[in-house]
């Protein structure tokens, strides 16, 4: 490896020890890109890589609400702007009560990346609270929003910082904060947000396009290889908006997604869960519950509940993490590599612990495919989203979704392409991460690097 890029992974591990997430995402990047500073000792020269790591700004914030007993709260909120350069800060807001520093930073990071490989102009930035919405009131939720937003609203704008949803944040959640936002400002600016409720701005197709993308870049893989989608069983876990989203485009192309999970375990439906309307509308009214369980899906469809395991252990075509971040671990890529599986694509950002997925890339026939890439039509129309806010009008869905496409591909080709130029071959967690970052760097040093 390159010995500038070693020593910046480095001095990231010893100085943030206490955040792992953060040396995680990392090392896993700078790693893949060390070829092209190989290519360009200008980055050293000006100590770029140094400057990449460091966010522009990040900040905590107090967040105290008050539950339907009358009992007080107090949480702690984040925002985190990590590289503006090639566009407004762009990124979700997470409520999970895991969420730290660590968390919040390698969101930001990955975000940088993912938003550059859009082709839109967008930064990169991530948020979130401490706070765990599992079994809150559709009241307690309100209030958390507007607490989490007066705090907020001041650091954010359509030019400045816009917010979406991640983990714990969807359309119910982004329109209490939309809607604190511009009772605060006084003023109709919601390109402030993203996934918002479709009667005051949102996208049509930016529920389902995270999933929708990770079909079509899985579509674009197999098409290289040779294949199509029909006729695929895929391996998905978690049970939100991403995976939905994948069970309603697996049944369009004809796949079926055989396995969810939660926090609880995993369930196996051999018939499909994208086979039916009824079962598909069953994830969203799921996480409607605010449970957080993956089980009542199996009391109601009669099918098979495995508590406390994960569903890495299943033969299927495709493999789609597609729950949180550090969901597959070593032993779970040695089995799926055992079960002789072909294609390991991410959907959830950083789902694979750093020595899993070196261990699946180097295994010979399987294809691994990196979420910065997979998953970035969810961030993708969120920028179709602002196009639209700016210029105050609304695309059909299927206009939308014809640009989805052509960005996914895009993306995929731009990937195969950054690779071949650094003689990888078909290396699309490298290529992913080159195109990236080129595209930021170029811009951080034409505008003198500050
Ligand atoms: O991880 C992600 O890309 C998101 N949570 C969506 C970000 C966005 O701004 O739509």
């Amino acid at each position: 490896m390159n010995a500038y890029v070693s020593s910046v992974i480095e001095y990231v591990k010893k100085k943030y020890a206490t955040e792992p997430e953060f040396c995680q995402t990392v090392e896993e990047v700078l790693s893949s890109i060390s070829p092209v500073v190989d290519a360009h000792p200008e980055y050293e020269k000006v100590d770029l890589l140094t400057r990449m790591v460091e966010p522009e700004r990040m900040f905590t914030f107090r967040v105290v609400w008050c539950d339907d007993a009358g009992q007080w709260h107090t949480n702690t909120g984040y925002r985190c702007q990590f590289n503006g350069a090639i566009g407004p800060y762009k990124g979700g807001i997470r409520f999970q009560a895991n969420v730290n520093p660590s968390i919040i930073k390698f969101l930001g990071f990955e975000q940088t990346f993912k938003n550059s490989l859009t082709g839109l102009p967008m930064g990169g930035g991530k948020g979130g609270a401490d706070f765990d919405p599992t079994g809150k009131s559709d009241a307690e939720i309100m209030r958390f929003c507007q607490s989490f937003m007066t705090a907020l609203y001041r650091y954010i704008g359509p030019d400045v910082d816009v917010p979406a949803g991640d983990m714990g944040v969807a359309g119910r959640e982004i329109g209490y904060l939309f809607g604190q936002y511009r009772r605060l400002k006084g003023a109709w600016e919601n390109g402030a947000f993203t996934g918002k409720g479709f009667t005051f701005g949102g996208s049509l197709i930016r529920p389902e396009a995270t999933g929708f993308g990770a079909m079509y870049y899985l579509q674009e893989v197999l098409r290289h290889e040779g294949e199509e989608v029909k006729g695929k069983t895929i391996a998905c876990a978690g049970f939100g908006n991403v995976t939905w989203g994948i069970c309603k485009k697996a049944r369009d192309l004809g796949a079926k997604v055989v396995t969810l999970s939660g926090p609880d375990g995993y369930i196996y439906d051999p018939d499909g869960v994208s086979s039916s309307e009824e079962k598909i509308d069953y994830l969203v009214e799921m996480r409607n519950s605010g449970r957080n369980r993956v089980q009542d899906y199996a009391d109601k469809f009669g099918v098979e509940f495995h508590a406390g395991e994960k569903p890495w252990g299943v033969k299927v075509d495709v493999v789609m993490p597609s729950a949180m971040q550090n969901d597959v671990h070593m032993e779970h890529a040695q089995q799926i590599a055992a079960n002789g599986i072909k294609y390991y694509i991410e959907v959830a950002n950083m789902p694979t612990t750093n020595d899993a997925l070196q261990y699946l890339m180097g295994q010979k026939n399987m294809i691994v495919a990196p979420s910065k890439a997979v998953n970035a039509g969810g961030v993708a129309v969120s920028g179709l989203e602002m196009s639209q806010n700016s210029e105050r009008l609304v695309w059909t869905a299927a206009e939308v979704d014809e640009k989805l496409q052509g960005i996914m591909k895009n993306i995929h080709d731009m990937s195969v392409a950054a690779a071949e130029e650094y003689g990888l071959g078909y290396n699309l967690v490298a290529g992913a991460n080159i195109a990236a970052f080129k595209k930021v760097a170029t811009a951080m040093v034409e505008q003198g690097c500050f």
